[in-house]
C-alpha cells in the first residue's frame, strides 16, 4: 500500500499520461511541489491516491462547431468543456475563445479552477471550456452565430446544478448574452446556467469588476500584512481586457498609479498614470474585439512599445492580467532590479516557474492566480445563489462580500503558508488550503 508520494515519479506519470500538454504539466507541477509534502505528512490522502485522481478530469468533452461567416463560407472550429472535478459543487469556470485554445490549455485552466473555487469557500467544482475561435475582426453577427452554434452542442452537458460556465479571454457580457439566449431557446427554461449575465436577465452587480478589483484587494492584504499599502505606489499592469482594466481602476481608487497596459501587439506606457477617465476610454475602445491598445497614444500621449511586454518599466507593484506565461525569469529579474515589492497574478498562470522562483527568492511578495484572481468566480458563486434564490443583492452588499472573500483567501494562505521566518509562501498556502477541502470531500465519497 502506497503511503508516500514522490514528486518526480508522480510528475513522470502525469507527463506520460498527458503527452504534449506542457501548460497542464506546469500547472500540476506547481501544485504537486507544495501539496506532496503535505500529503506525505497526512498519509490518508496518499492511501486513496487522491492527487492521482485529482489530476484526471472527470471528463473532457470535445465537439465540432460549424458556422457560416458573413461571406457565406463555412467555418469549422473545435469546442471543448473540461469537467474537472465536482466534489464540492457543480462544475464552474469560464469559456475562452482564442486561437491558442486546445485540450492542454483547458486542462490547465480547469485544474487551477478546482483549487481556486475551493479557496472561495463557495460550493463550486472546477471546469473550463472554450474554442479555438478567433473573435478578432469578426462582425457582431459572426460572433452571434458562432456562440449559438457553440451552445447548440454545449447545452447537452451544462445546467444550473451540473456545470455553470462564465466568461474568460474573448468571452464577455455580449458573448454570454448570445449563449444564454440560445440555451434558453433550446431548453425552454430560464435558469442560472451561465454567470456574467446582463443585469436585465439574472446577472449580478459587481461581476464585471470582481476579478480585477479582487486582485488588487489581495495585493492590498499582502501589503497590509507587512505594514505597507498601495497608496502612492506605481503599478505595472499587463493586458487591457476585463481583468486588467478593472485592476488598474482599483489601483487608482486606492491612490496608486497604474502606468502600463498591454495587448498581444505591445504595451502602452503613460508615466502620468491612467485616470478613471482614461480607463473608461480604454474599456470602450477594447470592447470592439480586435481593437488595438496602441490607439491610446494618439488619444492621450505616452508611448507605445510594439511587440514588448511591460515588465522592464520601473514599478513598486506588478499585476500580470493578460495570459499564461507572459512573464519569464529575465523579466522577473528586471522587476526585482527595479525594486518591485509585490506581484499578484490577475491572469491564470501568467508567471513561468522560473520567474516565480526568482521573485520568491528575492522575497518579493507573490500571489498566485488561484488566490489573487478568485474574486471573479467568487462573485459568480454569488450570482448563482441570487439566481437560485430568485433575489437581487445590491452593490454595497456585494462589494463588501467580495472584499471579505478576498481577505478570507488571504487569511487561508497565511494560515497554511507562513514560514519559519514569518514570511508567507502564498503559493504553498493557496495550494494546501484549496487542496484540503476537495481532498476531504473525495475521501468522504470513497473510491469514485
Ligand atoms: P479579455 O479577453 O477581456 O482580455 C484579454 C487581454 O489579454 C487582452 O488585452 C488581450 O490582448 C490579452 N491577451 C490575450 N491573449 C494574449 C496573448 N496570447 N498574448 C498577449 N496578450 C494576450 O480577458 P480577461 O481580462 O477576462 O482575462 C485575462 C486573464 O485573466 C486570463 O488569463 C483569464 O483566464 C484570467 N481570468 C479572467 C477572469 C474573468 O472574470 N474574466 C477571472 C479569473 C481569471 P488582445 O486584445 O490583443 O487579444
Ligand atoms: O478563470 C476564472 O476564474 C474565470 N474565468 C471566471 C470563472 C467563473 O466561473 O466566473
Amino acid at each position: 500500500m502506497v503511503d508516500q508520494v514522490n514528486l518526480s515519479d508522480f510528475m513522470d506519470w502525469v507527463v506520460d499520461r498527458n503527452p504534449g500538454e506542457q501548460v497542464f504539466h506546469q500547472a500540476v507541477h506547481e501544485v504537486a511541489e507544495t501539496v506532496i509534502p503535505f500529503i506525505n505528512d497526512n498519509p490518508v490522502y496518499a492511501k486513496i491516491k487522491v492527487l492521482h485522481r485529482m489530476v484526471e478530469p472527470d471528463r473532457t468533452i470535445s465537439f465540432r462547431v460549424s458556422w457560416a461567416d458573413d461571406n457565406g463560407e463555412v467555418q469549422v472550429n473545435r469546442g471543448y468543456r473540461v469537467q474537472f472535478n465536482n466534489s464540492i459543487g457543480p462544475y464552474k469556470g469560464g469559456i475562452r475563445f482564442h486561437p491558442s485554445v486546445n485540450q492542454g490549455v483547458l486542462k490547465f485552466l480547469g485544474f487551477e479552477q478546482t483549487f481556486k473555487n475551493s479557496l472561495t469557500r463557495l460550493p463550486m467544482g472546477g471546469g473550463k471550456g472554450g474554442a479555438d475561435f478567433d473573435p478578432k475582426g469578426r462582425s457582431q453577427h459572426e460572433i452571434m452565430r458562432f456562440c449559438q452554434s457553440f451552445m447548440t452542442e454545449l447545452y447537452k452537458y451544462v445546467g444550473p446544478d451540473i456545470d455553470v460556465p462564465a466568461g474568460d479571454i474573448g468571452v464577455g457580457g455580449r458573448e454570454i448574452g448570445y449563449m444564454f439566449g440560445q440555451y434558453k431557446r433550446l431548453t425552454n427554461s430560464f435558469s442560472g446556467v451561465l454567470t456574467g449575465k446582463g443585469l436585465e436577465y439574472g446577472g449580478s452587480l459587481m461581476r464585471t469588476e470582481a476579478t480585477g478589483y479582487g486582485a488588487v484587494y489581495f495585493m492590498e492584504d499582502m501589503l497590509h500584512h507587512i505594514g505597507d499599502q498601495i497608496e502612492g505606489k506605481t503599478a505595472v499592469v499587463s493586458g487591457s481586457g476585463n481583468v486588467a482594466t478593472h485592476a488598474a481602476e482599483k489601483i487608482v481608487h486606492r491612490g496608486g498609479k497604474p502606468v502600463t497596459l498591454s495587448d498581444s501587439g505591445g504595451f502602452i506606457h503613460d508615466p502620468e498614470g491612467f485616470t478613471l477617465e482614461k480607463l473608461d476610454w480604454i474599456k470602450k475602445h477594447k470592447a470592439q474585439r480586435g481593437a488595438r491598445i496602441s490607439a491610446y497614444v494618439d488619444e492621450f500621449g505616452g508611448s507605445y512599445h510594439e511587440g514588448k511586454r511591460p515588465w522592464h518599466v520601473p514599478c513598486d507593484l506588478a499585476l500580470p492580467c493578460a495570459t499564461q506565461n507572459e512573464m519569464g525569469e529575465s523579466e522577473a529579474k528586471a522587476l526585482i532590479g527595479n525594486g518591485c515589492k509585490a506581484v499578484a497574478e490577475g491572469a491564470n498562470m501568467p508567471c513561468t516557474v522560473d520567474s516565480i522562483a526568482a521573485l520568491q527568492g528575492a522575497k518579493v511578495l507573490f500571489a498566485p492566480g488561484k488566490a489573487a484572481n478568485a474574486g471573479g468566480v467568487g462573485m459568480s458563486g454569488l450570482e448563482m445563489s441570487q439566481n437560485s434564490a430568485r433575489l437581487h443583492r445590491d452593490e454595497e452588499d456585494l462589494g463588501a462580500a467580495l472584499r471579505k472573500i478576498m481577505s478570507d483567501i488571504h487569511d487561508a494562505c497565511v494560515s497554511q503558508g507562513t514560514q519559519a521566518d514569518r514570511s508567507v509562501d502564498y503559493v504553498k498556502g493557496a495550494n494546501i488550503a484549496g487542496f484540503k477541502k476537495v481532498a476531504d470531500a473525495m475521501l468522504a465519497f470513497g473510491v469514485v
